[in-house]
């Protein structure tokens, strides 16, 4: 495909209700569209980065310089055959994984629309419906936050997980666990603990959990590998896993038995489906992790939790859940049995609404050769 014209969207899409994590609490979800035109095709990719450097070091503004000065300009007015070939030229640029992943995303969307083949067709998806749950963040108290549990319940989501931070932790937990003895339910740190202070989480091995996720620093595969050996409980390694190299490693030194796996947090679709077939060959369940995607982002995620290693529910959860008005015609709603359908157009099976994208954007850029 040669590669015309790219254009940034800078997005601030206001969530139905704040969003609070160990790293801080958010009300608005920025991040950055991508606009590819190629082949007299457009493909739409989403960068992940938020705000605040809180989730990954990455954010909105420098995921906007790194695509603006070095990934745009190592593909414009190129031929670029597909990801594979996008991924070689963008290597020489270090990190920013959340960056090269918005823009590989409208280049798997460009390939699908080409060939007339949908995202999770491309990628070796099976399923026409993805098991989701719902990610909650942290409440006023224990009473509260089981208000809200209840609340998704109701609506049909099988399987919850709940925000923890120091403090904040075997309280909230075991009070979801009275009021719901039998949900499926798993716990996200969001690396607010060291190895010093996770012994105060001993008692969440008691509640039957699914897992623990990214209880320890996100550069700390060793120390997760020293708590994993003290917990029946799965960890479950998030920030950590930043390659499919990373998570060999985390593997073959057991610091975890589950990977959450976010194409943004990898550098894109083609590592995250490295990581798939690395866990599934080695008989580790992997998820589809979330960050409050729009639709054109859910989409890519449905495409990808449609491979069949992923076997534990998905962050992914219904467009009501975070945005009363998102910016792709289509919106997904959550079926009785908490699943979400995976899209069947070409490439990512979503179309952006032009007048929905100008309502947030903060600012745009066109870059031409
Ligand atoms: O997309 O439903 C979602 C959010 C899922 O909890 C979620 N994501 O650490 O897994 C995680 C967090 C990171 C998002 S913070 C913006
Ligand atoms: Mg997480």
């Amino acid at each position: 495909m040669h590669i015309d014209r790219v254009t940034l969207h800078h997005l601030r899409m206001p969530l139905v209700a704040p969003f609070e994590t160990s790293f801080g609490r958010i009300t608005d979800r920025e991040c950055i569209l991508i606009e590819v035109a190629a082949d007299g095709l457009i493909g739409w990719g989403e960068c992940v980065a938020d705000r605040d450097p809180g989730y990954a070091y990455e954010t909105a503004g420098t995921a906007w310089h790194i695509l603006r000065d070095f990934l745009v300009p190592a593909i414009l007015g190129q031929d670029v055959a597909g990801p594979a070939d996008f991924q070689a030229r963008v290597a020489p640029v270090r990190g920013h994984p959340m960056a090269k992943a918005g823009l590989e995303m409208a280049i798997w969307d460009i390939l699908g629309k080409q060939n007339g083949k949908s995202l999770y067709e491309l990628l070796g998806g099976v399923g026409s419906r993805v098991a989701v749950g719902v990610s909650v963040g942290l409440q006023p108290s224990p009473d509260a936050l089981v208000k809200v549990v209840e609340r998704y319940l109701a609506q049909g989501y099988g399987r919850i997980k709940i925000k923890i931070k120091p403090g904040r932790d075997i309280g909230d937990a075991q009070a979801v666990r009275r009021a719901r003895p039998d949900v499926r339910l798993q716990v996200d740190a969001n690396s607010a603990y060291t190895l010093e202070t996770a012994p105060a989480l001993r008692p969440l091995d008691d509640l039957g959990l699914l897992l623990i996720e990214q209880p320890l620093a996100e550069d700390d595969l060793w120390d997760h590998r020293l708590l994993q050996a003290e917990f029946r409980t799965p960890i479950c390694l998030d920030e950590s896993i930043l390659s499919a190299r990373h998570a060999r490693q985390a593997l073959e030194m057991a610091a975890c038995r589950v990977i959450n796996i976010k194409a943004g947090r990898v550098g894109g679709l083609s590592e995250a489906v490295a990581i798939h077939d690395l866990c599934r060959a080695a008989g580790i369940p992997v998820w589809c992790g979330g960050m409050l995607e729009t639709g054109v982002g859910r989409a890519s995620n449905l495409a990808l939790a449609s491979l069949p290693g992923f076997t534990l529910p998905g962050d992914i959860s219904a467009t009501e859940r975070y945005y009363a008005y998102d910016i792709t015609s289509e919106r997904f709603a959550l079926n009785p049995d908490s699943t979400i359908d995976v899209p069947t157009g070409p490439g990512l099976g979503v179309t952006v609404d032009r007048r929905a994208l100008a309502q947030f954007t903060l600012a745009s850029l066109e870059i031409r050769e």
